[in-house]
């Protein structure tokens, strides 16, 4: 704790370096938070039973997107909206292609575990470092992250067996992506005091718990959650 308050102490948030880094990072939040809108109104087209409740978060998602715009604004960033659009292409690419099969399963372990995890993880690493403003914003954010989370835990946790399958494959095929989009955020993220070990161990926990509440055993959860994981 006192290790993060000195770190804190010495972030100057008004400084090139930080405010170059934070244009990059405040636009992939910013374009995450816009697909995470745009996905969960797909899913709502998938999962006409649940329309409703999927709106709700698809309504979230756009609140939290206007947040981060915010945070943005307020240190007088302009977010790199092409970098963060490139940036989360290939997950965006593999749900659009899920979807367009009709493959639930694949875009809620797309969106509502992965993306979540991700979310998360990054979220709760970035509070304590975080200036006042954004501080504020993401602590609201990340308490509905879970609750998106936890959807899609429920809807996989219920339909378990006959989704283990393609859980397992949509897992090889995007876990792998994540790896890397960590790599590419990992310089950025150090320059706003966030590391990378740190942010690796918060998603493989917060993913971990995710594929144990669906019901994996925990032998699977290994090999699963190291999925592509070379460091
Ligand atoms: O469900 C959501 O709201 C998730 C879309 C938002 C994604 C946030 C992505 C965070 C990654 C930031 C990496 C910073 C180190
Ligand atoms: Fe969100
Ligand atoms: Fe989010
Ligand atoms: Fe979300």
């Amino acid at each position: 704790m006192q290790q993060i308050l000195d770190q804190v102490k010495e972030i100057d948030f008004q400084s090139e370096v930080y405010k170059d880094a934070y244009s990059r990072i405040n636009a992939i939040v910013i374009e995450g938070e816009q697909e995470a809108h745009e996905n969960y109104i797909t899913l709502s087209q998938l999962l006409p039973a649940q329309a409703e409740e999927l709106i709700r978060l698809s309504k979230m998602e756009s609140r939290h997107k206007k947040g981060f715009e915010a945070c943005g604004r307020n240190l007088k960033v302009t977010p790199d909206m092409e970098f963060a659009k490139e940036f989360f292409s290939g997950l965006h690419k593999n749900f659009q292609i899920a979807a367009a099969e009709g493959k639930i399963v694949t875009c809620l372990l797309i969106q509502s575990l992965i993306i979540e995890c991700f979310a998360i993880a990054a979220y709760n690493i970035y509070i304590p470092v975080a200036d006042d403003f954004a501080r504020k914003i993401t602590e609201g954010v990340v308490k509905e992250e879970y609750s998106h989370l936890n959807f899609g835990e429920v809807w996989l946790q219920k339909n378990f067996t006959e989704s283990k399958a393609e859980l397992e494959q949509a897992n090889r095929q995007n876990l792998p992506i994540v790896w890397k989009m960590l790599n590419e955020v990992a310089d950025d993220a150090k320059v706003l005091a966030m590391e990378k070990d740190a942010l690796v161990e918060d998603f493989m926990i917060q993913y971990g718990e995710a594929l144990s509440n669906i019901g994996f055993t925990t032998r699977d959860i290994m090999r699963l959650s190291a999925y592509g994981l070379a460091t």
